[in-house]
C-alpha cells in the first residue's frame, strides 16, 4: 500500500496521530466550536451567522482535505492517466451545500447547527458565489468537474484565480450598473500553495544558435517575468471519496514583493507599480460572452495560464521518468473553446526547445494529447489574434505557429494539389489586414478530436465553418458529445423535495448516480398522491420565488399564476427582445378586451434575469425595455394579476438554484442554429417545468428525450435561416402585423421614451433582421396561446411534467463525462470503497 512506503519508525507516530474528520454530529459540533473559538478567534457570544458558515465551512473544508490527500496519493501510486481540464472559466457557484450533500452530512449539519443556534438554510445563504465564469460555457465546466469527481476519474481543472469575477448587476432606474464583485474576502475553499509557483515569461527575443552537436535550436531570452502561485480548490464526488483538484493560478510579480534592486537605488515608486501590473494578469474575469474581443491582456491570461498548467502537468509526468512518445498515455489534455489554444504551442514548444525532440516526434505527441471542444459558431465569437501582437508577446510562439501553418499547409497542397482557394481558407494565418492567427483552425490542427456540444451544432460546424477541415481529416476527427448537467447540485440541491419525492418512487437516491433510473417514476403517473404532492412542490418553490421578487423589486406576484421564466446572459441571439415584444403583445390583448373577458385569461408573471457584458450597448436597450414595460404593466389597474413583469437582479448559480426549480414554463428561443446546445434548458426540464423553444441546440435532443406532446417548439428552421436573411436584405420585408403593433405603441412612448428603444426596433424593421424576430413572431405568439390553453388542464399539464423529468436521464454531465472518457481521452475510473 502507500502506507508502506514510509520508513516503519515514523509510519507509527503518523499512524497514531492520523486526522479524521468528524463522523457524527458531536464531532462536527466539536469542529465548528474549535474553528470559532481558534481558527476565527470568536466566541459563542459573537458569532453571527456569518461566522457559523465560516466555520461550518472549515469544518467540511478539513474533511475535504483528508480524501483530496489520500485521491491524489491513489492517484499517483496507480500511475494513471490523467484528464486535465483547461477553462478560463469554472462557474462553480457555491459551494458548502455541495460539499455537504456530496460527502453525505447534510443532516449531520443540520442538526449540530440547530443544537448550536442556527438555521442551516441561513447559514448556506451567508456564502458568497465564486463566480469565475459568464455562462453555459463556465458553469458546464464545473458540471463536468462534478460528474469527474462522482465517476472516480482522474482528473485535475487548470484556470485562473480571478480578483473579481463576473460583475454584479444592480438594475437603478430600469438600467443595469455594474459594480465589481470582490469575492476573496474570506474563502475557506481555497489552499494557496505558496510553495508551488511556476515563472512565465513574456515579449523577448528569440536567438537562432546552434547546440553542441552542431543542430540549430531557438531560444526565447529577454523580456520579463510574471510568478504564478498555485491555488486548489477541493472537488468532492458524489457518494464517494474522490476528491479532485482544480487548480487556478494568481499572478504575482516574479520578484516577490518589489524589485529590490530599484528598490535600493530609490526607485520604491516603480518597484511597486511592477508588482501591480503582475497582478493585473489575473485581476479581472473578461465580462463578455460569445464575443471575442482580442485585448492584450486577455492574451496574456490565455498564456500566462496555459503555460503555468503545462509546466505544472510536464513535472508531474517527468516524475515518472517515462519515455516522452508515453505522454499521450499518461495525459490528455481537453481545450474549452479555443481560449487554452496556446498550449498546443507551449507543448510544442517545451518537446522541441527545452527537451529537444524532433520536431515530428514532438507534433506527434502534440496531436495525440489535445481534444478541443467548440461551444459557438458566431463569427463574432471565433477567437482570432493579430500576428503581431502574438509577435511581440510571443515571439518564440508566433514562430512555431508559422511553422506548424507551413506543414499543414504542405499536407493539404500535397492532398489537394488542384485547389489553390482550399489553402487560402484553412490557413492558420489569415491573410488580412492585419494578419490574424485563427485559433480554432489551430487548435483543430493541433488536437485528435473536435467536438461540438449538441447534434444541430456538432453537423454545423462539420458543414459550415470546418467544412474544409471534415474534407482535410476525414470525418472521423470530428464528433459531437451533447451537454449535460449535473443531476447533484440541480435537482438534489436546488429542489430537495422533489429529489426526496422522486427517492420516495424509484426506491433509493440511486438515481443520483445514474439518472437513467429517473424512468421509474413514470410507472407512478397515475398515483393520485404522489401527482398532488407533485404538484404542491411546484406551488411551495413559487412560493419561494416570490416571496424573494417582493423582498427584491417590491412586485407582489401571484403563486398560482403561470410562471414564465426567461434568465440566461441577454444576447440579441437568444432573443429576450422578442419575449417582451410578446409580453408587450399580450398586454395590449388583455387591455382591449372586456373585463368579462379578461377574467378568461390564465394569469402569467414574466420572469426575466441575466447580465448584458457591459460594452453590449445593445443588450443592455433590451434590460431597460423589460424593466420599462414592468413598471407600466405592474402598476396598470386593468391588469392586476393576469399579468406582471419582473427583472430578477444579479442572476448567478445560487439564484438558478432558486427560479429553476419555481419554472411552469422557460424560453429557449434563440434563432435557429445560433444555441451551440443551452444546458438550462435541461435544468429546467429536470425540475418538472416545460419549455418553450425553437429547433435549436439541445432542445431537439430534449425533444426527442421527452416526446414532443411535452414541448412548445415552434419558428423557422436552422436550414432555412440563411435564405430567410437574404430574403430581408434583397426581397421586399414587411413585418409581422402583431409585431408591428408592439412597435407602434412602444413609439408612442406608452412604455416612456420611445428613443431609449428606438435601436431595438430598427434592427428588426430597417436593418435586416438578423435574428428573424419579426419571421418567428407569429408562431411565437400562437404557441404562447397554446401554453395558456394546456396551463388551464392542470391535470394534463402535470402529467407532462412527470413524464418529462422521468425522461431526461440522458442529460446528465455523467452521460458526458463517460462519452469524453471513452471517445476522446482514453481515461478509466479509478475503483475505490464507497464513502463510510
Ligand atoms: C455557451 N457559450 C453556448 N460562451 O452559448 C451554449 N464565449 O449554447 C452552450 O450550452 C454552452 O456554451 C456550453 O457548451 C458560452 O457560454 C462564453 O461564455 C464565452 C466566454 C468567453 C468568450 C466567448
Amino acid at each position: 500500500s502507500v502506507e508502506a512506503s514510509i520508513p516503519e519508525p515514523q509510519r507509527e507516530a503518523w499512524l497514531k496521530h492520523k486526522t479524521h474528520g468528524f463522523k457524527d454530529k458531536d464531532g462536527f459540533e466539536r469542529e465548528v466550536v474549535r474553528h470559532v473559538e481558534t481558527t476565527l478567534a470568536r466566541s459563542m457570544f459573537n458569532c453571527d451567522e456569518s461566522a457559523a458558515y465560516s466555520a461550518c465551512s472549515l469544518a467540511f473544508r478539513d474533511r475535504l482535505i483528508l480524501e483530496w490527500n489520500r485521491t491524489q496519493q491513489r492517484q499517483t501510486y496507480n500511475d494513471s492517466k490523467r484528464l486535465y481540464y483547461l477553462s478560463l472559466e469554472f462557474l462553480m457557484g457555491r459551494a458548502l451545500d455541495n460539499a455537504m450533500l456530496n460527502v453525505g452530512q447534510k443532516d449531520v449539519a443540520k442538526a449540530g447547527l440547530a443544537e448550536l443556534g442556527f438555521r442551516i438554510e441561513d447559514v448556506i445563504e451567508q456564502e458568497h458565489d465564486a463566480a469565475l465564469g459568464n455562462g453555459g460555457l463556465g458553469r458546464l465546466a464545473a458540471c463536468f468537474l462534478d460528474s469527474l469527481a462522482s465517476l472516480n476519474y482522474p482528473a485535475w481543472g487548470y484556470g485562473l484565480r480571478y480578483r473579481y469575477g463576473i460583475f454584479k448587476q444592480e438594475i437603478i432606474d430600469g438600467y443595469q450598473v455594474e459594480v465589481p464583485d470582490y469575492w476573496l474576502d474570506f474563502n475557506p475553499w481555497e489552499f494557496p500553495r505558496h510553495d508551488v509557483t511556476v515563472d512565465v515569461q513574456f515579449y523577448g527575443y528569440v536567438h537562432k544558435t546552434t547546440d553542441e552537436s552542431g543542430k540549430a535550436v531557438a531560444r526565447w531570452e529577454g523580456g520579463e517575468t510574471v510568478k504564478a502561485v498555485a491555488y486548489d480548490v477541493p472537488i468532492p464526488g458524489y457518494d464517494t471519496p474522490t476528491t479532485n483538484n482544480l487548480r487556478l493560478w494568481s499572478s504575482k510579480a516574479a520578484s516577490g514583493e518589489f524589485d529590490f534592486q530599484k528598490f535600493n537605488s530609490g526607485d520604491y515608486e516603480s518597484s511597486v507599480a511592477d508588482q501591480q501590473r503582475a497582478e493585473t494578469i489575473s485581476a479581472v474575469l473578461y465580462p463578455n460572452d460569445n464575443l471575442d474581443r482580442g485585448k492584450e491582456l486577455r492574451l496574456k491570461q490565455q498564456y500566462f495560464w496555459v503555460a503555468a498548467s503545462l509546466y505544472d502537468i510536464v513535472r508531474r509526468f517527468k516524475k515518472t521518468k517515462r519515455a516522452w512518445r508515453e505522454f499521450p498515455d499518461q495525459v490528455a489534455i481537453q481545450l474549452n473553446d479555443t481560449h487554452p489554444t496556446l498550449a498546443i504551442v507551449e507543448l510544442q514548444r517545451i518537446l522541441i526547445d527545452l527537451e529537444g525532440l524532433e520536431w515530428d516526434e514532438a507534433w506527434n505527441i502534440v496531436t495525440n494529447t489535445f481534444g478541443y471542444t467548440n461551444h459557438t459558431v458566431l463569427p463574432e465569437a471565433l477567437e482570432k489574434w493579430s500576428v503581431g501582437l502574438v509577435q511581440h508577446l510571443l515571439p518564440r510562439h508566433l514562430q512555431i505557429i508559422y511553422d506548424i501553418n507551413l506543414f499543414f499547409l504542405q499536407s493539404v497542397e500535397r492532398a489537394f494539389p488542384d485547389d489553390r482557394d482550399l489553402l487560402r481558407r484553412v490557413s492558420i494565418i489569415e491573410e488580412s489586414q492585419p494578419k490574424m492567427v485563427r485559433m480554432a483552425f489551430l487548435a483543430i490542427v493541433g488536437s485528435h478530436k473536435v467536438n461540438g456540444v449538441a447534434e444541430l451544432h456538432s453537423d454545423l460546424i462539420k458543414t459550415t465553418i470546418f467544412k474544409d477541415f471534415v474534407a482535410i481529416f476525414g470525418p472521423d476527427k470530428f464528433t459531437n458529445v451533447t451537454n449535460g448537467v449535473t443531476p447533484r447540485r440541480w435537482l438534489h440541491q436546488a429542489n430537495p423535495k422533489l429529489s426526496e419525492l422522486i427517492a420516495s418512487k424509484t426506491g433509493d437516491q440511486e438515481y443520483l448516480k445514474d439518472l437513467s433510473h429517473l424512468n421509474k417514476i413514470e410507472l407512478h403517473l397515475k398515483d393520485a398522491a404522489f401527482r398532488k404532492e407533485w404538484a404542491a412542490i411546484k406551488h411551495a418553490n413559487k412560493v419561494r420565488l416570490a416571496e424573494h421578487i417582493k423582498t427584491t423589486t417590491g412586485v407582489e406576484v401571484n403563486p398560482s399564476a403561470l410562471f414564465d421564466v426567461q434568465v440566461k446572459r441577454i444576447h440579441e441571439y437568444k432573443r429576450q427582445q422578442m419575449n417582451i415584444f410578446g409580453v408587450i403583445h399580450r398586454y395590449l390583448t388583455l387591455k382591449s378586451l372586456s373585463p368579462e373577458e379578461r377574467k378568461k385569461y390564465q394569469p402569467r408573471v414574466s420572469i426575466f434575469g441575466g447580465k448584458a457584458a457591459p460594452g453590449y450597448w445593445m443588450a443592455k436597450q433590451i434590460i431597460h425595455l423589460i424593466n420599462s414595460v414592468g413598471a407600466v404593466v405592474n402598476n396598470d389597474k386593468d391588469i392586476g394579476d393576469l399579468l406582471k413583469v419582473v427583472f430578477v437582479e444579479d442572476y448567478n448559480v445560487s439564484k438558478a438554484e432558486m427560479i429553476i426549480p419555481a419554472s411552469d414554463i422557460s424560453e429557449h428561443i434563440s434563432t435557429a442554429g445560433t444555441e451551440a446546445s443551452g444546458t438550462s434548458n435541461m435544468k429546467f426540464v429536470l425540475n418538472g417545468g416545460l419549455i418553450i423553444g425553437t429547433c435549436d441546440g439541445a432542445n431537439i435532443e430534449i425533444t426527442r428525450e421527452i416526446g414532443e406532446n411535452n414541448i412548445f417548439l415552434f419558428g423557422n428552421l436552422a436550414e432555412d435561416v440563411e435564405d430567410l436573411r437574404h430574403s430581408h436584405t434583397y426581397g421586399s420585408h414587411t413585418i409581422d402585423p402583431d409585431l408591428a403593433r408592439v412597435f407602434e405603441e412602444i413609439e408612442k412612448g406608452t412604455f416612456g421614451d420611445s428613443k431609449d428603444f428606438a435601436a431595438l426596433i430598427t434592427a428588426v424593421r430597417d436593418h435586416g433582421d438578423y435574428y428573424l424576430v419579426s419571421d418567428d413572431f407569429h408562431s411565437y405568439i400562437e404557441t404562447h396561446a397554446l401554453v395558456d390553453e394546456a396551463y388551464k388542464n392542470q391535470e394534463e399539464w402535470i402529467t407532462k411534467c412527470i413524464t418529462s423529468v422521468a425522461r431526461m436521464g440522458f442529460f446528465t454531465s455523467d452521460r458526458c463525462i463517460n462519452e469524453y472518457a471513452d471517445g476522446i481521452w482514453n481515461i478509466e475510473p479509478l475503483a475505490v470503497e464507497p464513502a463510510s
